[in-house]
């Protein structure tokens, strides 16, 4: 499979949900009733919550802002710790959201000052954790509007579209921006991923933009069937073989 377009930008083959009619309307689209930390999970074969409820999981850099994210979508102040030390956040927190759902704040991964050996850790327990959740229905995968997205950036994505799990791309830190330069970063970081600007949920921790439009986009990931049971549905369909029970 060639991803590679041009020396500047590259083409994932990215399952996206289809937001093309987001629904208007001006009530909360996640009324947050009820939150639980659930634990966190440090290792692959390490534990973690029953899988029992459909699971979200947020990836992205070190110091992206998951966990400012993950907050405002809450709308707690500081239910995900928000870190002051990058790159120490190495295990995947799980969060239970109105009885409901899971969200899974993902360890950040590619921050610069630790060694080489513990840059790599993040990948095997983020690749064990999405291949082996039978419940997730998707990922948000978050990128700074300042900054094209780096080649630790670049393996996530790869593996995204590479495990086929449906992804969320928001682009954070959008006060950080001037507001001229705004479309023409969305524009750019949408050709260097080659996907539709329109696919990104812009979003900001400190300002709150964004917060709804997200909110919105996971209640519809929520009500898709778990990816991987419709991915085993497809094949089963394709071959004409009839699942087992
Ligand atoms: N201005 C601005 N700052 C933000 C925003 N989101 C996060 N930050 C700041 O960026 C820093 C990192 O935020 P976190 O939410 O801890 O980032 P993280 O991705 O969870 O980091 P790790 O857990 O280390 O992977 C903090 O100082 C936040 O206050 C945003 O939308 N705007
Ligand atoms: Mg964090």
């Amino acid at each position: 499979m060639t991803k590679r377009r041009d020396d500047q930008s590259r083409r994932y083959l990215l399952s996206m949900p289809d937001r093309s009619a987001p629904p208007q309307s001006s009530k909360d689209p996640l009324v947050i009733r009820h939150l639980e930390f659930l634990g966190p999970m440090a290792t692959v074969d390490g534990w973690r919550p029953a899988a029992d409820l459909p699971e979200i999981a947020f990836a992205g850099r070190s110091n992206v802002g998951k966990s400012s994210l993950l907050n405002k979508l809450v709308r707690r102040k500081a239910f995900a710790r928000v870190s002051n030390t990058p790159g120490r956040t190495r295990e995947i927190n799980f969060f239970a959201v109105n009885k409901l759902f899971t969200l899974a704040d993902l360890p950040g991964y590619g921050y610069a000052r630790i060694s080489k050996e513990r840059r790599a850790e993040w990948k095997p327990l983020i690749e064990g954790f999405l291949r082996a959740s039978p419940q997730l229905r998707g990922i948000v995968q978050l990128l700074d509007v300042r900054h094209d997205p780096t080649p630790d950036d670049e393996q996530m994505f790869d593996m995204l579209a590479d495990i086929g799990v449906p992804t969320i791309v928001v682009a954070t830190k959008m006060d950080k921006v001037k507001a001229s330069e705004l479309g023409k970063r969305l524009h750019a970081l949408a050709v260097t991923l080659g996907i539709d600007a329109e696919q990104m949920i812009p979003f900001s921790a400190v300002t709150g933009v964004g917060r709804d439009e997200l909110a919105a986009a996971i209640v519809e990931l929520l009500a898709q069937p778990a990816w991987k049971t419709a991915e085993s549905e497809a094949s089963d369909a394709e071959t004409g073989e009839e699942g087992e029970g």
